[in-house]
Formats: C-alpha cells, sequence, structure tokens
C-alpha cells in the first residue's frame, strides 16, 4: 500500500484560463504545454490502516491549513476510485521546483501525488485514466502526467470523463529550451484560481479569448510537427498576450504583469530584431519564460541576466513524464 513517483512541472504554450466547472475542475478551453526537465516533485504515500486521518510532508514539513485540506480532498477522490473509503495515508513530498524559478509546484505536485496515490491503492490506470484523476486536484497538474508536448482536451461532457490530456509528441521530438526568469517583485498575488474565476465571470474581453483558441491550437499543432520554431513562438507569445489582456478587461481589472514584467518582454522582441529567435509566455504572476533554441543558449542566457530587476535565470530541456521509483 506503498507506492512513490515523480512528476515535472510543465509550461502552457497555448494557456487554460478559465473554468465551466469548478468542483470538477472542467476548462472552458483546451491547452496545450511542454513538459519542463529541470523542475519536478517526488511523492511518496502510504496507506495504513493504523491512520486516523491524512498526514502531509512537504520538504519535511508537516502541513496544515488549505493546502492540507487540498491534498486530503484529493486522497478521498483516490479513496472512491478504490473503493477504500476509510484509509488515510502518510505523504511525504520534496519539491524540486525552485521557488526561484518562479514556477508552481503545482502543476508536478499533484501529478505525482496521483500517481502515487493511485498505484499505492493498486490501481491500475492507463495515462488517460491517471491524467483525469489528476485534473480535480489542479487543473494544469493534468499534462504533467505526460512528458514532450501536451494537449489538455477540454472535453463536452458535463461529468469530466472525456476532459484529459494526451500526449502530442514525446520529449526527444526536438530541443526546445526555457529560460525561466524570476523577477525581484514584492506584487500581492492574486492565485491563478480566484484570477481566472474573476476572468470568466466579468471580463469583458473573454468570449474573444475563446474564440481566438480553436485556431492557436491548429497553429500551434502545426509548428510542433514541422518544428518551426517562428510560428511556435509567436502563436505561444500572441496567446499569452491575448490570456492576459483578459484580466484587464475584467471587473475590478487587474494585472500579474510588473514594469519588469514588461522590460523583459521588449528585451526578447529586441533579442528577434537582433536575429536570435527567442519568445516569451507569462502565467498567473510577474515572471517570464523565454522559450529559446540550444544553439542561442549563451547568448540568451546573458543578455536575460543583465536585465535590471531579473534575480535569477533558470535554463530547462523538454522533460518526460511521470516516472515511478
Ligand atoms: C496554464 N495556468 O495553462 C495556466 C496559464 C496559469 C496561467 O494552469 O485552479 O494551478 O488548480 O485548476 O492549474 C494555473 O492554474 O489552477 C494555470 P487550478 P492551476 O498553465
Amino acid at each position: 500500500m506503498k507506492a512513490t513517483a515523480k512528476a515535472h512541472t510543465n509550461i502552457a504554450l497555448i494557456k487554460y484560463w478559465g473554468k465551466r466547472n469548478e468542483e470538477l475542475i472542467l476548462p472552458t478551453n483546451s491547452s496545450l504545454s511542454i513538459t519542463l526537465d529541470g523542475f519536478y516533485t517526488t511523492t511518496s504515500v502510504a496507506f495504513d490502516e493504523d491512520l486516523s486521518e491524512d498526514i502531509f510532508v512537504l520538504n519535511n514539513e508537516v502541513i496544515t491549513g488549505e493546502a492540507y485540506r487540498r491534498v486530503s480532498r484529493f486522497l478521498h477522490l483516490i479513496r472512491e476510485t478504490a473503493g477504500k473509503q476509510n484509509l488515510y495515508a502518510r505523504v511525504n513530498s520534496v519539491n524540486e521546483v525552485p521557488t526561484a524559478a518562479g514556477f508552481a509546484s503545482s502543476a508536478s505536485g499533484f501529478a505525482a501525488l496521483a500517481a502515487a496515490g493511485t498505484r499505492a491503492l493498486g490501481l491500475d490506470l492507463t495515462h488517460e485514466d491517471l491524467s483525469r484523476i489528476t485534473r480535480q486536484g489542479s487543473g494544469s497538474a493534468c499534462r504533467s502526467i505526460y512528458g514532450g508536448f501536451v494537449e489538455w482536451n477540454m472535453g463536452k461532457r458535463e461529468d469530466g470523463t472525456d476532459s484529459q490530456a494526451i500526449q502530442i509528441q514525446t520529449e526527444n521530438h526536438w530541443d526546445v529550451r526555457v529560460a525561466a526568469v524570476e523577477l525581484n517583485s514584492k506584487m500581492k498575488k492574486i492565485s491563478s484560481r480566484a484570477g481566472m474565476k474573476r476572468t470568466v465571470e466579468t471580463s469583458a474581453f473573454y468570449s474573444g479569448w475563446l474564440d481566438s483558441i480553436p485556431n492557436d491550437l491548429k497553429e500551434m499543432k502545426a509548428g510542433i510537427a514541422t518544428k518551426d520554431f517562428e510560428k511556435v513562438g509567436a502563436v505561444a507569445e500572441a496567446n499569452c498576450l491575448k490570456m492576459h489582456a483578459t484580466t484587464l478587461g475584467a471587473t475590478p481589472p487587474f494585472t500579474y504583469w510588473h514594469d519588469s514584467t514588461m522590460r523583459v518582454m521588449q528585451t526578447v522582441q529586441e533579442m528577434r530584431k537582433k536575429g536570435i529567435p527567442a519568445y516569451f509566455t507569462i502565467d498567473a504572476g510577474p515572471n517570464v519564460k523565454v522559450l529559446y533554441l540550444p544553439e542561442n543558449e549563451e547568448q540568451v542566457e546573458k543578455i536575460l541576466k543583465d536585465i535590471p530587476d531579473v534575480q535569477n535565470v533558470t535554463l530547462s530541456k523538454i522533460g518526460p513524464g511521470v516516472t515511478y521509483l
């Protein structure tokens, strides 16, 4: 009744931004990501008949409060799936997702928890089944089940039975790199959960965002299939800008950008004018991720590190899906 799994974080090139069902975590649009090699979570789950409640230890610290409840609720879903409602678990998680890199750890965290938890209870699941369960812990986590290039199909059904991720290409298809640029920013954070909810409910631009997704997905998939970096980069950057535009159309309006966020965006666009193909994307925070090709790594890293307010630049390759240890 014990298992250990490792899962990597991912970065969306076509963003997930909004839910049609908050309970089941069903998205309003399909999304597409790459899994990253550099950042991962390793989680052991041990179910034990002597326990009267779950225990969650993260980086050697016992976790309580909302983070604990979220993990325990998710374990309950796994217990229900396995038909073992009254069995509690000891969860031990280690995050190799440096906060310095500016990544959220919920994607790798819930993917590793889902993989270890389901295996510990003897469930024999396909990757698609596992992705569907993982989705209910955190939406973006359902993409981290797979390595390489991954699409989360939003699905049509209201019970969520067709909303899961699939792999489009493995991590060996194409060597694209990502630089995670962490900025020196003390902005108060609006969680992605709260930010997407406000946007769906109030943004004047939300329908425009949704209308643009099918074509972005089509172009992105064509770019990945033909390894057309300019196309992949341009579509990813434009999709990110549209997502962030929706937040400015919300009531009350908000943005995740800091002035230094814009400085990095401008620097990336200037790199292109100098002939270095590089494109940015940004999630629900001020930090920037930059897509580039291996032959430009040294130049890109140096230029990014020289920008004022840049605290850290962490480089990553495309990584694998869930593995069991
Ligand atoms: C993404 N983000 O596609 C988008 C782009 C942030 C911006 O998925 O509420 O932590 O747990 O489903 O997955 C972050 O949202 O939200 C996210 P929940 P999640 O990567």
